[in-house]
């Protein structure tokens, strides 16, 4: 008999890309420069250039990941087969803003640009999988920070609404699912590529740009779902958090507040996009960091009319911290710090393996905005080896993934709505925090190296049968073996 699936029947399976970090094709048929074209790889010190642009865009580095990445704008039919192949039923990628308006602020938009999306969602379409597309993940158009400042400037609200605009009205029909922005959070953490920002690490008054920036983001988030509501009766519009609890260090009851105040920092944003209102404690919170947002009439009222459908969210791992300064053996996990916690082991890159934190932060997200989730970026980075007759035996994959799954299975059962799940990087792709291709997260291998080398061919991991055997089976075949 068949063991009962604790995922929905209609569940969205699938995987997550984004435009930034694989199509490459920097330039081509249009394109304006995305901020992540001028960032360096590891070698040059990529995490260095992200925290300090205002050097980093003056800078001419010998080679840069995003240029040519692994092509997928000349492999996506061969790309989507494969995800096809694994039975997807979501493929989650993002639109290039600066492929529709090379500049941001273009009279009219690059018909090129808006040519290539329409045949990645009609490539998707063939095999049935439906497209979940970020509007902006990481990819302000750069022309927008060099004239106007990035997203601390309230004009960036008008053009990214236009962009909106073009893209909900020619997708519409192909594609349901849209994300206003990546990982809303991390322009606090990483402001050049989250909000476009010329901000370099430890400059005075960042906090007070920032959360002006992010005002902007909020209402322009709020007003793309107006309009696609407009466009659209079957549009679903989401909201997108780096999630990942954060627990206090020990039980003493510093520890405790300290660690809610950081859970506050990353639900700030869900806060106001999910109950349409900034939450009570911003006021004491921005009367400590002596913020003081330029909020314009109407805009409230925007925030409250214009809430998500749904809450999405990335997950790789639980954070720990201590209201004691001194305990700073911090380690880098993704682009928040974090203590170790000792029960846990880590990945190659420090991120701390914690599948049932993600049971902890799906039912943290549903307590608090009793509305469906979907995970849309969940993975493991690790190296691969790719043996002499081409295999790659990626176990350490499919137990990452496997735990996870296995726990959203339960967070499912304990009552939380969610949607769907797709893994981070089901195709090989350039790290988005060290520039690196060996930082490697597909069911899909990739052949280029760290420094831009190799055929760029694909070929299957383990971790492509096994995928494709949970998927067939809604989840409950955790533990066949390929
Ligand atoms: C998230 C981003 C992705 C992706 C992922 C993995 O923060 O939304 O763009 O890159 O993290 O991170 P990394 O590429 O640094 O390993």
């Amino acid at each position: 008999m068949n063991k009962q699936s604790n995922f929905p029947e209609n569940f969205l399976w699938g995987g997550a890309v984004a435009a930034n970090q694989c199509e490459g094709a920097y330039l081509e048929d249009g394109k304006g420069l995305s901020p992540v074209d001028v960032l360096p790889n590891q070698a040059n010190g990529r995490w260095e250039a992200m925290l300090n642009p205002k050097k980093t865009v003056e800078t001419k580095y010998d080679f840069y990941p995003s240029h040519e990445s692994i092509d997928f704008y000349h492999h996506y039919q061969e790309d989507i087969a494969l995800f096809a192949e694994m039975g997807f039923k979501t493929f989650r990628t993002s639109i290039c803003w600066a492929r529709i308006f090379p500049n941001g602020d273009d009279a009219a938009p690059n018909e090129e640009g808006l040519k290539f999306y329409d045949q990645v969602f009609d490539e998707c379409k063939k095999y049935g999988i439906e497209p979940l597309v970020t509007i902006n993940h990481y990819d302000t158009p750069l022309a927008l920070t060099k004239n106007y400042g990035g997203w601390k400037n309230r004009q960036l609200i008008d053009f990214y609404i236009r962009y909106c605009e073009v893209i909900f009205k020619r997708y519409k029909g192909k594609v349901k699912y849209w994300l206003t922005f990546n990982e809303i959070n991390a322009l606090l953490h990483i402001p050049f590529i989250g909000g476009g920002l010329l901000i370099n690490k430890g400059e005075e008054n960042d906090k007070q740009i920032k959360y002006q920036a992010i005002h902007h983001q909020l209402v322009a988030s709020s007003l793309a779902t107006k309009l696609a509501k407009e466009i659209s009766q079957d549009f679903n519009i989401g909201c997108m958090l780096a999630a990942g609890s954060t627990y206090p260090d020990t039980c003493n009851p510093d520890d405790v507040w300290k660690a809610l105040g950081v859970n506050r920092e990353g639900y700030f944003f869900v806060d106001v996009q999910s109950r349409g209102y900034y939450p009570s404690y911003s006021k004491r919170l921005f009367a400590e960091l002596n913020v003081k947002l330029d909020i314009q009439d109407g805009d409230l009222d925007i925030l409250k009319a214009y809430t998500v459908d749904f809450i999405s969210f990335s997950y790789y791992s639980s954070r720990v911290v201590s209201a004691d300064p001194k305990r700073n053996e911090g380690v880098a996990s993704n682009i928040m710090n974090t203590l170790k916690n000792p029960y846990l082991k880590a990945s190659e890159w420090g991120w701390m393996i914690d599948p049932l934190g993600l049971r902890i932060t799906m039912n943290e997200l549903y307590d608090r905005y009793q509305k469906p989730l979907f995970i849309v970026e969940n993975g493991l980075g690790a190296k691969d080896t790719v043996k002499e007759d081409g295999s790659i035996d990626d176990d350490y994959r499919i137990d990452y993934l496997r735990e996870h799954i296995r726990e959203m299975g339960e967070a499912i059962q304990d009552g939380v709505e969610c949607w769907g799940y797709t893994t981070w990087g089901c195709i090989d792709l350039v790290s988005a925090s060290t520039g690196e291709m060996s930082k490697r997260y597909g069911f899909v291998y990739v052949d280029r190296d760290d420094n831009g080398k190799g055929t760029n061919r694909r070929s299957k991991k383990k971790s492509f049968d096994w995928y494709k055997k949970v998927i067939q089976s809604n989840g409950t075949d955790l533990l066949n073996t390929p």
